[in-house]
């Protein structure tokens, strides 16, 4: 049996598997979860707060903010690019623990044995996307990215493993989790829009109405044992 077939046999029965490999799991995260998932994102976020990162060279600013939790932090700025660091690019201090619910899900759906380095915190308003591009910043290309979804849902765009040809659009909604994995791990992907009034999640000062967050959850040194 491949690692695939195993994982796949342990997926929720809601899992939508494509033929590429993607995979999305509705309603991953029930309200109940996704409000404590939100309530241990406001803690981390007191500790890291968001931050608007620049892309290199041109240094145009992200629409999206972010921080991150875990050992490793992805950022970006104009003079040192993409890449993973220990500390936050602001206040310097080391990123939060990644939060337990966060963790179990990985340990629900990602069919890895090492744990995961970076939980990546993403925060849509209702005007802010993300380009198309690869998670490939990672050196354990065989481990999984897994995302999870709160708040408004979007319009996933995904293609294939180069940036030309057809794209497919998913809808992702609050609870959602989605597998980059197997074929599908280095697939050009973005976040296209949010969808107006589709949040289940009272408005909050972290989570006000027409916004969202996203966790990517990635292993990024290649694992010498875990
Ligand atoms: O927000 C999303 O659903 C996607 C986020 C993403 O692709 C990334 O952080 O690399
Ligand atoms: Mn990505």
């Amino acid at each position: 049996m491949t690692a695939a077939a195993g994982l796949f046999s342990e997926l929720p029965t809601q899992a939508r598997i494509y033929e590429n490999g993607l995979v999305h799991v509705p309603a991953y995260l029930g309200p109940g979860a996704q409000r404590a998932l939100l309530a241990e994102i406001e803690e981390a976020l007191a500790e890291a707060p968001l931050f608007r990162p620049a892309m290199p060279r041109t240094g145009k600013a992200f629409s999206v903010r972010m921080s991150n939790c875990g050992p490793l932090g992805w950022v970006s700025d104009r003079e040192r690019g993409y890449r993973y660091q220990a500390a936050h690019p602001q206040t310097g201090k080391s990123w939060p623990k990644i939060p337990a619910l966060v963790l179990k899900a990985w340990k629900d759906l990602a069919g890895y044995p090492c744990l995961p380095e970076a939980c990546l915190i993403n925060f849509y308003d209702a005007a802010a996307r993300m380009g198309m591009h690869q998670d490939r910043d990672e050196a354990a290309l065989d481990a999984p990215v897994l995302s999870l979804s709160l708040g408004s849902s979007c319009v996933f765009r995904f293609g294939g493993t180069t940036r030309a040809g057809k794209t497919e659009v998913l809808e992702l909604a609050s609870g959602d989790a989605l597998l980059l994995q197997g074929a599908a791990r280095l697939l050009y992907h973005g976040v296209t829009r949010l969808i107006p009034e589709t949040s289940p999640l009272p408005d909050s000062d972290l989570l006000p109405a027409d916004s969202r967050i996203n966790l990517t959850l990635r292993r990024v040194t290649r694992p010498v044992s875990c």
